[in-house]
């Protein structure tokens, strides 16, 4: 008996991939994966769906697209050299400018050789014979892994909406997502928004700079708030690069690994004056602070929600001209920050320009796109463009889209259908040698930062594994019901579960996702961390290993 289930142990080691590990996509969290799986003396391929390096940051080149993160927590921290040679241009930085840092990245570290792109992963398949994953590209293309790592991220599975005759619009129409790489005028052209979050809010303010009309359609109001954008002159950048050693330790210990942390202080404790003086404060400086950086109980306690909420509209209202206007777009059915907080820079003025109307979906709902244009139940509007900012399948779409399979020809989206089930949102169970960077239950936040450790954390298992010649890890089934649970748990209490919206699973245009699911961590990063290292300390018992 033991000395067959030797043999079969090592027909299973032996049997040849052609790929120690495969990645799935080349953005922020696939470059560094590679870069720590490559160190370990791996052979690894990534595959990417774009012709370029960035992710996110190779997509999403809509006019205004930029950071909401500090750029300089934002750049990766695993390497002194690239810390002192890369300047940052902006404290918000602009796509382009993104992107350019990714592929400086790239290049620097020689990582583009084991990048394949133009190639988009249509099916993994394990096999408990080979202990290996199968992958099948788009193009049929096929290869096999021992093991597979996703960093799809969580918001790249792009949605159109599901109205009658989008295909039927005989102009230029784009999904921001799928913005083209050529330069789009606006200039004299009859624009239409559909869509109002952080990406349309964005889209909205570059475009009213140039258009001949624009016309936005909004279907839920934003509680969005100034980002406050700056160039980083020179003295700047010489500061920050001489504390990015605490600016990294910082992020660290903050809930979303920003270097904005909540005030310890009750909004309900403080007096009215010293209150609206923090918030005055809060409005007026750059990045998350208004929404991180708050007084603890905003998105916990009711009553303090609503003052802040009543503070945000009172801004709101001063900013926008006709009240009328400034009414609809302050919203009512959710309080601030429930919702992922836009920020915007002079979005709010847009409406005050005189070739800018914005249409209340909740008035007069649209009722088709037709081949000129958009009508709704009041009129019909005739168009030269129509940009879609209607967001993405969000954090399990991506890989909703890929056919994965794992023991007993099990499939990932059936199993997730009801909501994720994770171990530490790395690992599920049945899916042996599969390993996610930054997958559903993941805690979100400054998004590299996190990333960065969830990639050392799949590193770290990857090296154990090897060092000790096991070929099958998988989380357990009690293990990935526990972390869930406890995901779940972690929700309870804070007013964003009761909200619709991307991070509750919500996407009105995909089937299946009508109903509010608790898709990420909200213990926050510091916890998330402790748990992970716990596991590691216990020598991943936790796991089944063979
Ligand atoms: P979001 O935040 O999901 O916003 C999508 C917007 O599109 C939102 O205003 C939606 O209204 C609207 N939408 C979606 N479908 C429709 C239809 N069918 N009709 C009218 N309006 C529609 O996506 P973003 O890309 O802005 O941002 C995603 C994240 O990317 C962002 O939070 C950052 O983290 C980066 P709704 O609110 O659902 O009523």
């Amino acid at each position: 008996m033991v000395a067959s289930q030797t043999i079969a142990h090592k027909a299973q080691t032996e049997t040849p991939v052609d790929f120690d590990a495969v990645i799935i996509g080349a953005g922020v969290s696939g470059l560094y994966q590679l870069y720590r799986l490559r160190e370990l003396g791996l052979k690894v391929r990534v595959f990417e769906a774009g012709t370029g390096i960035g992710g996110t940051w190779y997509w999403n080149r809509y006019p205004g697209a930029r950071f909401d993160s500090e750029s300089w927590t934002y750049g990766y921290s695993f390497s002194q050299e690239l810390l002192d040679e890369w300047d940052w241009e902006e404290h918000f930085a602009g796509q382009p400018e993104t992107e350019r840092y990714l592929n400086y990245v790239a290049d620097k570290f020689d990582l583009r050789r084991d990048i394949q792109f133009k190639s988009r992963v249509a099916a993994a398949q394990y096999r408990e014979n080979t202990r290996s994953w199968d992958l099948t590209l788009e193009d049929g293309w096929h290869c096999t892994a021992r093991f597979l790592v996703t960093a799809v991220g969580v918001l790249s599975a792009a949605t159109l909406p599901n109205i009658v005759g989008v295909k039927s619009f005989e102009g230029p129409s784009f999904h921001t997502h799928y913005w083209p790489k050529e330069p789009v005028s606006f200039v004299g052209k009859r624009v239409a928004v559909i869509g109002t979050g952080a990406t349309g809010i964005q889209t909205i303010t570059e475009v009213a700079k140039t258009v001949g009309h624009l016309t936005v359609f909004q279907r839920t109001p934003q509680w969005a708030a100034p980002l406050h954008n700056a160039r980083i002159t020179q003295e700047e950048m010489t500061h920050i690069r001489a504390n990015y050693a605490d600016i990294f330790a910082r992020c660290q210990d903050t809930f979303g690994c920003f270097i904005h942390t909540a005030d310890p202080r009750s909004a309900l404790e403080v007096g009215v004056q010293e209150r609206e003086a923090f918030w005055e404060k809060l409005y007026g400086e750059p990045g998350f602070g208004i929404w991180m950086g708050n007084f603890r109980d905003i998105l916990v306690d009711r009553q303090a929600n609503r003052l802040i909420s009543d503070f945000i509209a009172r801004k709101t209202r001063e900013r926008v001209r006709d009240p009328v206007v400034a009414e609809k777009l302050i919203p009512k059915t959710y309080g601030f920050g429930t919702r992922r907080v836009p920020l915007e820079s002079g979005y709010f003025e847009v409406y005050n320009q005189p070739n800018v109307e914005l249409v209340d979906l909740s008035e007069t709902p649209i009722e088709r796109i037709t081949p000129t244009g958009i009508k709704t139940s009041a009129c019909e509007y005739e168009f030269d463009m129509i940009i879609y900012a209607t967001g993405f399948d969000a954090i399990t779409g991506a890989f909703d889209r890929i056919d994965i399979r794992g023991v007993d020809n099990v499939s990932l989206k059936d199993k997730w259908k009801d909501g994720p089930q994770t171990f530490l949102g790395i690992m599920v169970d049945d899916f042996p040698n599969m390993l996610m960077v930054m997958g559903p239950h993941a805690g979100l936040g400054n998004f590299p930062r996190a990333a960065e450790y969830s990639a050392d954390w799949v590193t770290g298992l990857i090296r154990f594994a090897r060092d000790r010649n096991l070929t099958r890890i998988e989380a357990t089934a009690a293990g990935c019901a526990a972390w869930t649970d406890h995901v779940i748990e972690t929700s309870e209490g804070l007013l964003f579960t009761e909200v619709d919206s991307w991070m509750t699973g919500i996407n009105r245009n995909v089937e299946g996702k009508q109903v509010r699911r608790i898709m990420r961590y909200s213990g926050g990063h510091p916890k998330f961390r402790e748990r992970c290292e716990a596991v590691v300390a216990d020598g991943y018992q936790e796991l089944a290993l063979a």
